[in-house]
């Protein structure tokens, strides 16, 4: 039986079928996680030096030499552009760790930095407590320079290097397990092609469950989860359609379906957040010739709708230079697109309005939003209570735009925790959104105007 509630915001439920598993839910962490928005990466190696995106792995660890390597500058960056979490690479494809490792040569101990005595991940992990950002941090499983990888020995390493990272340095909120495994590499002089077989090599269990023993509280993400998930591209777009429901069986770690992540499925058995990824320069490694090409603030906000707006977290990229600090261009383009994103959404056009929800003949759910007085948007934020799960597929929204007469201004999919619309300026003081088709009786927790004027 299916009872049917008219109410008022902030969140209008119907009680959901009593027969049936009910819907996937998110963790209480994965819905604070969802919350974040917004984070960071830094993409830090012996690559920004060689002038490479990928290192080989016979790089000659003197080449480090972060002179002027402040982690607060980057930590401050970050948080002024509202990133909530910043997750540094501890070890990329070249296997050059940033801590002094007890289990490699390759590493910042045989660098000049603080004349050997240097650990990036201690100096980025306090940086962050400090300022009171969250901490995650990416171990490549691929490593091109350790002479066991694609042997059995080499994922012990990879434990043991996990063990470092995971008992060391405090709480991490978040670890990355990155698929690409490219094949060639130094592999401790051999100077070989190495393929190993994606779907075991690596024994994923059983370092997930060894992750989430040392760390309780870790969000794990790879291109499977088990928390949050890849979605398919590197320009930090979530798909149109965007479900955070997917399903476990047709997902491998390294083997990535891009279209499947991009979408998610509405059928999916787990709940697995979508992170979009995306460099604020044309690569993912610091280069001074792109330094005229680093993202304009209106192309991070295009990049946002499309991320944040599709119920997605944005990660965007920092990586920093040759001096060990992030460049003036990046942290000015940054800045300048926070403060557009906070002027944007200053003012919500909805903020007093009132909602009413009713259960329509034909099966489908309107949601009708009366403002006080007639106002003018570009913009509309729909939001779903997520800790009752993504429920809606399909939904319309119309302005009355004369007495009686209502015109569609927009139509889309998914909502999930947030969607955000672009639409063509409308005058209006009653709205309504029509759910045409849900998983499970759905509901709009929020729903947001504001006027962009046209940013970007
Ligand atoms: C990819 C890597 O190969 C890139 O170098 C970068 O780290 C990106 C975030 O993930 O798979």
């Amino acid at each position: 039986m299916r009872k049917l509630l008219l109410a008022i915001v902030p969140a209008l439920f119907l009680t959901d079928c009593a027969s049936g598993p009910g819907p996937v839910l998110p963790s209480p962490a994965q819905v604070e996680y969802q919350q974040m928005e917004m984070v960071g990466f830094i993409h830090f190696t012996v690559n920004t030096y060689t002038d490479k995106e990928w290192g080989y792995g016979d790089e000659d660890p003197a080449i480090f030499n972060p002179a002027e390597l402040d982690a607060e500058q980057w930590v401050k960056t970050a948080k002024a552009g509202g990133l909530k979490e910043l997750i540094l690479t501890a070890k990329h494809h070249d296997g050059f760790c940033l801590w002094p490792s007890a289990y490699t040569e390759h590493s910042v101990k045989n660098s000049p930095f603080r004349d050997g005595r240097g650990d990036v991940v201690r100096e980025f992990t306090d940086a962050c407590r400090k300022h009171g950002i969250k901490v995650g941090l990416y171990l490549s499983p691929w490593d091109r320079n350790h002479k066991d990888y694609g042997k059995p020995a080499y994922i012990t390493y990879y434990r043991n290097q996990l063990r470092e990272l995971l008992t060391q340095y405090g709480e991490i909120n978040e670890i990355w397990f990155d698929g690409a495994n490219g094949g060639d590499g130094y592999y401790g002089g051999a100077k070989e092609e190495r393929r190993i077989d994606r779907k075991t090599y690596y024994d994923w269990p059983t370092t997930v469950k060894l992750v989430k023993e040392l760390q309780p509280g870790i969000k794990i993400f790879s291109d499977a989860g088990p928390d949050i998930r890849w979605v398919g591209n590197e320009k930090g777009y979530a798909g149109e359609t965007f479900w955070s429901t997917i399903s476990g069986d047709r997902l491998v770690i390294g083997n990535a379906d891009q279209e499947y992540l991009n979408r998610g499925d509405p059928k999916g058995d787990r709940w697995i957040i979508g992170q979009c990824d995306v460099s604020i320069r044309p690569g993912w490694f610091y280069h001074a010739s792109q330094d005229s090409l680093v993202k304009t603030p209106q192309q991070l906000m295009n990049i946002y709708y499309k991320s944040v707006g599709r119920n997605g977290v944005l990660l965007l990229n920092l990586p920093p230079d040759r001096r060990g600090l992030i460049h003036e261009t990046d942290v000015a383009h940054l800045t300048q697109f926070r403060e557009m994103i906070d002027r944007i959404f200053a003012d919500d056009l909805a903020a007093n309005a009132s909602m009413k929800r009713k259960r329509l003949k034909d099966g489908t759910v309107e949601v009708t939003l009366t403002l006080k007085a007639p106002r003018t948007f570009d913009l509309l934020v729909l939001q779903e209570p997520i800790e009752r799960g993504q429920r809606i597929s399909s939904f319309y929204v119309e302005a009355e735009t004369g007495r009686g007469e209502w015109s569609r201004i927009a139509s889309a999919t998914t909502i999930g925790y947030k969607r955000i619309l672009q639409v063509d300026p409308v005058t209006t003081s009653r709205l309504r959104v029509v759910i045409e088709a849900f998983t499970y009786p759905p509901s709009i927790s929020h729903i947001g105007l504001f006027m962009s004027g046209g940013n970007p």
